[in-house]
């Protein structure tokens, strides 16, 4: 079996990592396979949205610690080596976060070190009740990587996130959701169709002004107020010529839901 399963229903892509046994901790070819499946999810015209979610109870459970790294991170080769493809994998992260297509976590169960770092770089993210959380890296003696470390004080604020990451405790869904970590608690069976149900909801929304919005949003991470109102007001006039902003008034007027068609 492969360690990551791929799949494309509509225009919804749902990326698995399949590890079970292991809670989907990152051995085996997991990293690289999960990298592959990002990028072809990115590079595909009719996919729009993007799940991330875990075979089994686990969502990922970071670094495998019984095998040590995965995808050729092992054995005896120079650090500088070691370090240029860990952060070669960690474009999956960037890939999650930039990527102009919404992008969702499906936390189906346990969200611990680089996995969480995953969640983190997702647009939205959903919890099954039982899904647990822990950033777990100072557990492991490990400082942190997958860009968890940048975004979670972006998601949770700056105090909270270097709680979580200095102390490495777990929390449960309910606190997850209390801290605004993610969009809403559901059963666990009940988990992937409730992701979809969002899924559908972003697919009938026109798909030029999501991807503009979400860029919007992360840059106002990062770039000053009057750069990100000048991207705001490029962005936003460009997105007003485009036939699904037309469409958009027209349906308002007409009080029909608009058929948008991603132009
Ligand atoms: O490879 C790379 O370079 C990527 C870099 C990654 C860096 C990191 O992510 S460092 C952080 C590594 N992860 C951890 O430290 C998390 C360790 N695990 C836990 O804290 C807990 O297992 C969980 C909170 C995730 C879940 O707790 P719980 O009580 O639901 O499950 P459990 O009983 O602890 O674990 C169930 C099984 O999964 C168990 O195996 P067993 O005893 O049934 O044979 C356990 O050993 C295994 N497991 C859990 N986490 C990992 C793991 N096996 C390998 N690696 C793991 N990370």
């Amino acid at each position: 079996m492969p360690d990551v399963l791929y799949d494309v229903d509509g225009a919804v892509a749902t990326i698995t990592l399949n590890r079970p046994d292991r809670l989907n901790a990152m051995g085996g070819q997991l990293i690289p396979e999960a990298l592959d499946a990002i990028e072809r999810a990115a590079g595909d015209d009719a996919v729009r949205v993007v799940v991330l979610t875990g075979a089994g109870r686990g969502f990922c459970a970071g670094g495998d610690l019984t095998g040590g790294a995965g995808g050729g991170l092992e054995g005896p080769m120079p650090v500088e080596t070691k370090i240029r493809h860990l952060r070669e994998y960690m474009r999956s992260s960037q890939l999650l976060y930039e990527m102009p297509k919404i992008t969702i976590a499906a936390v189906n169960g346990a969200c611990a070190g680089a996995g969480l770092s995953w969640a983190c770089a997702c647009d939205l993210r959903y919890a099954a009740d039982s899904a647990k959380f822990t950033t777990a890296f100072i557990n492991a003696g490990l400082s942190g990587d997958f860009g968890g470390t940048w975004l979670l004080p972006r998601i949770l604020g700056p105090a909270k996130a270097r709680e979580l990451y200095l102390l490495g405790d777990r929390f449960d869904a309910r606190e997850a959701l209390d801290l605004g970590f993610v969009s809403a608690i559901v059963p666990a069976e009940q988990l992937l169709d409730h992701v979809r149900e969002v899924a559908d909801k972003l697919l009938a929304k026109a798909p030029v002004a999501l991807g503009r919005i979400k860029a919007n949003l992360n840059d106002a991470e990062h770039v000053s107020f009057t750069e990100a109102l000048d991207r705001e007001a490029d962005r936003h006039v460009r997105t007003s010529q485009t036939s699904d902003a037309a469409e958009a008034a027209r349906a308002f007027v007409e009080k029909r839901p608009p058929t948008f068609t991603g132009r």
